[in-house]
């Protein structure tokens, strides 16, 4: 099932209401990676975005081995995402990679943060060429620099880079039983690390709060962060 589906009962009650926090979803999935700037921003929009399952961030796009954040190399910082191809599409994600770079599609930026998609089949390398070609259409005169690769391999960033803006929320973090493997899995951090700082905002907050398995504490701990950040765009 997916997260943003649910049952209901005849009296219109929500069923199969998680008593834990929700860090597991086995709905089948597809990946996209993108880069974007510094990944902290698109963690948090794509983690509470409809029809994504998990998040992480890391390094890819480069040669050098094993590459960290003190020694990047040739790699740009990237986000990969599981999505559910039945919730959103990968064109979807596309058009919120088009509006959300922190620096800009025309400004060249040091390899770390370039503008880059990389994808994982021939079909989502139809669809981004095609989709850069429209969004340089829409942009001209100015030149979009966006780099589309096949995806090589994947290094994840340190355990502090995932989900970094639901780690600044400690006792939440640790209310939630966030584990260091978790940090990369996990759907329910996905969706915090995003509602905290007011990606997709309140309605869709509470139209899946009781789906995430949170104390009625939590959510009115996050609930207040969604109406405070709402609207206030991503950022590093
Ligand atoms: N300006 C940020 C960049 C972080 S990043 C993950 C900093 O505080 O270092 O590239």
């Amino acid at each position: 099932m997916v997260a943003t589906e649910h049952a209901h009962d005849q009296a219109g009650r929500l069923e199969n209401i998680p008593q834990q926090p929700l860090h597991q979803i086995d709905t089948p999935f597809e990946k996209a990676t993108f880069g974007m700037g510094c990944f902290w921003g698109c963690d948090s929009l794509f983690g509470a975005t409809k029809g994504v399952l998990r998040t992480r961030v890391g390094y890819a796009g480069g040669s050098t081995e094993s590459p960290a954040y003190k020694k990047m190399g040739d790699h740009t910082e990237v986000i990969e995402i599981d999505y559910d191809p039945q919730t959103i599409s990968y064109n979807d994600l596309l058009d919120l990679f088009w509006n959300n770079h922190e620096y800009g599609l025309t400004t060249r930026m040091k390899r770390q943060y370039m503008s880059l998609i990389l994808y994982h089949n021939e079909q989502q390398r139809q669809i981004a060429e095609a989709s850069r070609a429209e969004e340089q259409v829409k942009r001209a005169p100015e030149q979009i620099i966006t780099e589309i690769a096949p995806a090589g391999p994947f290094y994840p960033a340190e355990n502090y880079h995932q989900k970094y803006r639901l780690q600044g929320h400690t006792d939440l973090a640790k209310g939630i039983g966030l584990t260091p493997d978790l940090l990369h899995t996990s759907h329910v951090a996905a969706r915090l690390n995003g509602y905290l700082i007011g990606v997709s905002g309140l309605k869709q907050f509470e139209d899946e709060a009781d789906l995430l398995g949170l104390s009625k504490d939590q959510v009115q701990y996050v609930r207040e962060y969604v109406i405070q950040n709402e609207g206030g765009g991503i950022f590093c």
